[in-house]
């Protein structure tokens, strides 16, 4: 990216909501960042979709398809690498990807997790967070390490939780804030200056907090 807008690659195994987002941000004038690419695990994921209704190129790399997670991440690596990305992003990507796959994009992969991390790793996230009574949840996004859910906090969006809440509701007011802070690190990012140094994120060349900068929705 010395050169121009930030090629950033997308994968969903879903619905895409948050590569909505991400496409309607690039699709402003002067966006520092353009979705080259969008891959999904899933042939029927509606994010492929959204992706070609916005003229971005698509595929699909189905994980059944493949004997074992390293043979997929293998091919998932040649799929993405001939877009020559700059940045890749997890957007509700629902597969763990190997050791390998993590250390080939160090530094320049991005995960947003529906919990206030390091609440909440791995999956059913609104219901943990009803099931415990906390008063708070949200979501955040961080650089994907090896460890599941475990890579330094870029930003954290926190919203109340509501007494009724369901898993539902609480999710559909995570996902407002998730659109809001994707992008913003996203921009971040191709703006360059996000990094990834010993397990810690910088922004500006200064320490961001533990759990990554922080706004409340
Ligand atoms: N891979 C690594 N190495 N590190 C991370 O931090 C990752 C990752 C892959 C995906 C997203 C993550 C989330 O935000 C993510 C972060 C899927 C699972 C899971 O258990 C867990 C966490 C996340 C994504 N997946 C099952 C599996 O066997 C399959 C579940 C399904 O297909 O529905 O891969 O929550
Ligand atoms: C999002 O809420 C995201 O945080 C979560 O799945 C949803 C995907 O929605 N991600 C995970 O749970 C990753 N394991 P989307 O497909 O509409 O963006």
């Amino acid at each position: 990216m010395s050169q121009g807008v930030c090629r950033v690659v997308v994968l969903i195994s879903g619905s895409g909501s948050n590569l909505q987002a991400l496409l309607d941000v690039s699709a402003k004038a002067g966006a520092p960042f353009s979705v080259c690419s969008v891959i999904s695990n899933k042939p029927a994921a509606y994010g492929l979709t959204r992706a070609a209704e916005a003229g971005v190129n698509t595929s699909v790399v189905d994980h059944r398809e493949f004997a074992s997670r390293e043979d997929f991440d293998r091919a998932l690596i040649t799929e993405i690498d001939n877009q020559q990305p700059d940045l890749v992003v997890l957007a509700g990507f629902m597969r763990i990807l190997t050791p390998e796959f993590v250390r080939h994009y160090s530094g320049r992969l991005l995960n947003i997790h529906p919990s206030l991390l390091p609440k909440y790793q791995g999956l059913h996230t609104h219901q943990r967070a009803l099931d415990a009574g906390d008063s708070e949840h949200g979501a955040t996004v961080h650089f994907v390490t090896e460890e599941l859910d475990g890579g330094p906090p870029i930003i954290q969006a926190v919203v109340p939780v509501n007494e009724g809440d369901t898993v539902e509701s609480l999710a559909k007011r995570v996902q407002v804030q998730e659109h809001l802070i994707y992008p913003m690190a996203v921009t971040w990012f191709a703006e360059k200056r996000l990094q990834m140094l010993d397990d810690r994120t910088r922004l500006d060349g200064e320490l961001l907090p533990r759990s990554g900068a922080q706004v409340t929705g």
